[in-house]
């Protein structure tokens, strides 16, 4: 086609404004996206829907206010922390699959995202004679888990599970990610984290008789 020079330029100008008007998603809509579309793949592993747990806590999910939430970090620490829910998804995470097991007889396969427990626990400096941290949760649920095994472990406090934000059943802000124990000591709704000297220290679940190391290559109850 034959046209005069301006005439194709203003064709030209049309089309580049044709393009930027196209409705590319933003970074806005992708994020958005990205919180609503739950993974049920990662690397090549398949993973189990979160909607497959049996919701059996002690009395039923608990609706925390995010706004008034604070994240404590105490006891036995030379800076004790308050944190928002901002300031600790702002902190490094990590992604890794994990299989929860309830003695109930039952597991789930998730991708769970969270911060190690270990550089919460530096933040605030551990003291030397702290062996023990101590979980407690908005529903007065309490479980421990040894110190030394969370830095091993490199154990996470979960904010995410199959890249979705943590439902307020599943334990929302913030779950433990207790790698290699029985689900009772995957603290949910964890509002303090207690550095504690006490490594007897028995929370809700292992004071009426379940192993107080959690170990699911051990035994569940412990005889006492
Ligand atoms: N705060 C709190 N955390 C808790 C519990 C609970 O009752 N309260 N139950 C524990 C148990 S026994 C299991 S198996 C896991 C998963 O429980 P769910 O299926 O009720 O999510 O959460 C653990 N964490
Ligand atoms: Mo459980």
């Amino acid at each position: 086609m034959i046209m005069p020079e301006r005439a194709r330029g203003i064709i030209l100008l049309g089309a580049a404004a044709a393009l930027a008007l196209a409705p590319t998603p933003s970074r806005g809509q992708e994020a958005a996206k990205a919180k609503t579309v739950e993974l049920r793949e990662y690397q090549g592993e398949k993973l189990d829907p979160i909607g497959r747990f049996s919701e059996n806590s002690i009395i039923g999910p608990r609706r925390v206010d995010i706004k008034a939430y604070r994240l404590k970090v105490g006891g036995l620490v030379d800076r004790p922390m308050s944190l928002t829910y901002d300031e600790v998804l702002a902190r490094p995470s990590k992604s890794r699959v994990i299989v929860i097991h309830c003695v109930e007889g039952w597991a789930v396969k998730v991708l769970w995202e969270g911060v190690p427990l270990a550089a919460l626990i530096d933040a605030a400096g551990a003291k030397p004679s702290a062996n023990t941290v101590i979980f407690r949760s908005a529903d007065g649920y309490s479980s421990s888990l040894p110190l030394a095994y969370i830095r091993q472990k490199d154990i996470l406090l979960a904010f995410k599970m199959n890249g979705l934000t943590m439902p307020e059943e599943r334990g929302f802000p913030f779950e433990v990610a207790a790698e290699g124990k029985w689900g009772y000591k995957w603290a949910k709704w964890v509002e303090t984290i207690e550095l504690s000297d006490n490594p007897d220290f028995r929370g809700y679940w292992e004071s009426r008789g379940f192993n107080n190391n959690g170990d699911l290559s051990g035994p569940r109850f412990e005889k006492r």
